[in-house]
């Protein structure tokens, strides 16, 4: 077999617990997220070759059975020993903003809550009044610094909200923009509308009014294929319960995938409202009561959780990952929830060491949580996320030998190389091509 690209004598994480390992195995992939104790099995092979042909996973296997089978490569990479994972997936983030939010950092250490700036009128608002400003090309300048940032760090797949135009202009052109960024750079981009984060000024008066001019843009949307998934920020002095539901029944029915931020301050009760609708994904749930959590489990429904930003913002409690592991039997995801308030960070890899040290999650099942699961919580669970043959080719070969590494050693970048659909686009931690 001729191939493009062969890398040999890797430790692979291929992320396929079911035998997608084996030597030239046809993928099996099960269609579906791993769950509980099963985050655990990372389908390792020791001194194992993946082989690449046209942007797919041709081949699986150990490194001797890939020379006995005499695979011929255009391009030979020798891993020597180092770790080899499907490239990194970032399932929750709001990617594309203008400006920053620095000038919040002293009032969040004088104590003044989150949810209380954004009741003065900063916060999220703040960001708003910046991007409403900010021409596409600008908004696109600033994307592109951010997703640099993410694939030198692994991410090859970034899932990206609007929710800071507030306005059917705006809101489209955040939605634009997204779009055209995948013409740009080689990381994938999937697009979120979360037209109700938050409340404008101008509509405060009538909060209902401006939920159903948001919906009012949920097919014009769709059938644009401006974005796959919809979102509501659902928490005390934002959206409530039964505005949520509203919104995201209407989504479901015009044809997205829901999301929901979820339980993250107060209990309001998403985490049952994600499991009630079938949504995709809640995220944050560091509130979520045990039952919600464990109906999300059993709807099927996959926890996204996001340590960066509970432990930016000081919070006490955290995401309960043991209990939807352990008792829940939950599929969990991690995403950086990168955003320029609650947690201005781009980097995966510091939220894989908050994962360890904050939620107590393991090694394996962290890098389940960045990977197979995390590809599933953007829908594309069939395409990326394990190495598995027939699977895109996108890949990341590490300066660590375990996973156990990645997570220990923090703060810094780790990644040697990056394959996006078969094409080198990092080496030595650096952008190339
Ligand atoms: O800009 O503060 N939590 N939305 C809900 C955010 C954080 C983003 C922001
Ligand atoms: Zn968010």
């Amino acid at each position: 077999m001729h191939v493009d690209l062969l890398i040999r004598h890797g430790q692979l994480a291929t992320m396929e617990p079911s035998g997608g390992g084996e030597a030239g195995a046809a993928s099996e992939a099960t269609p579906a997220p791993s769950r509980g104790r099963a985050m655990r099995d990372i389908g390792w092979v020791e001194d194992g070759a993946v082989a690449v042909k046209d942007g797919r996973i041709a081949w699986v296997g150990q490194s001797d059975a890939a020379n006995r089978e005499g695979i011929e490569a255009s391009v030979e990479m020798d891993a020597g020993g180092r770790l080899v994972t499907p490239g990194l997936v970032d399932p929750h983030t709001h990617l594309v903003h203008a400006g920053s939010r620095e000038y919040e950092l002293a009032l969040k250490l004088a104590g003044v809550p989150y949810l209380e700036i954004l009741r003065r009128g900063g916060g999220i608002l703040s960001t708003v009044k910046a991007t409403r400003a900010a021409s596409e090309e600008a908004l696109t300048q600033q994307a592109l610094v951010s997703l640099r940032r993410m694939l030198e760090g692994g991410v090859t797949t970034v899932e990206a909200k609007s929710g800071y135009g507030l306005n059917a202009e705006v809101e489209l052109r955040q939605l634009r923009v997204a779009k055209a960024l995948a013409e740009l750079q080689p990381v994938e981009v999937v697009s979120t509308f979360l037209g109700p984060h938050a409340v404008p000024p101008e509509a405060k008066a009538d909060p209902d009014a401006f939920l159903s001019e948001m919906m009012a843009l949920l097919h014009p949307i769709h059938t644009d294929g401006l974005a796959e998934f919809a979102d509501i920020f659902c928490e005390d002095g934002v959206f409530s319960i039964e505005q949520s539901r509203r919104f995201l029944m209407a989504a479901k029915q015009a044809g997205f995938g829901v999301k929901i931020h979820a339980d993250e301050m107060e209990p309001l009760g998403g985490a049952e409202l994600a499991a009630e609708l079938g949504a995709v994904s809640a995220d944050h749930l560091l509130a979520a009561s045990r039952t919600g959590l464990q109906a999300m489990a059993e709807a099927g429904c996959i926890a996204v959780l996001l340590p960066g930003t509970s432990w930016n913002l000081g919070a006490k409690t955290h995401a309960d990952a043991r209990y939807l592991i352990d008792e829940a039997g939950a599929a969990v995801a991690l995403a950086t929830d990168y955003n320029p308030g609650s947690c201005p960070t781009e980097s995966l890899q510091l939220i894989m060491a908050l994962a360890a040290n904050v939620l107590r999650m393991t090694p394996e099942e962290i890098l389940t949580a960045v990977t197979r699961n995390a590809a599933f919580a953007v829908g594309r669970g069939e395409r990326i996320g394990s190495i598995a043959v027939g699977k895109q080719a996108d890949l990341c070969v590490w300066n660590a030998r375990n996973p156990a590494y990645l997570v220990y050693h923090f703060g810094v970048n780790h990644v040697d190389t990056v394959v996006k659909r078969g094409t080198v686009v990092v080496q030595d931690g650096r952008r190339v091509g």
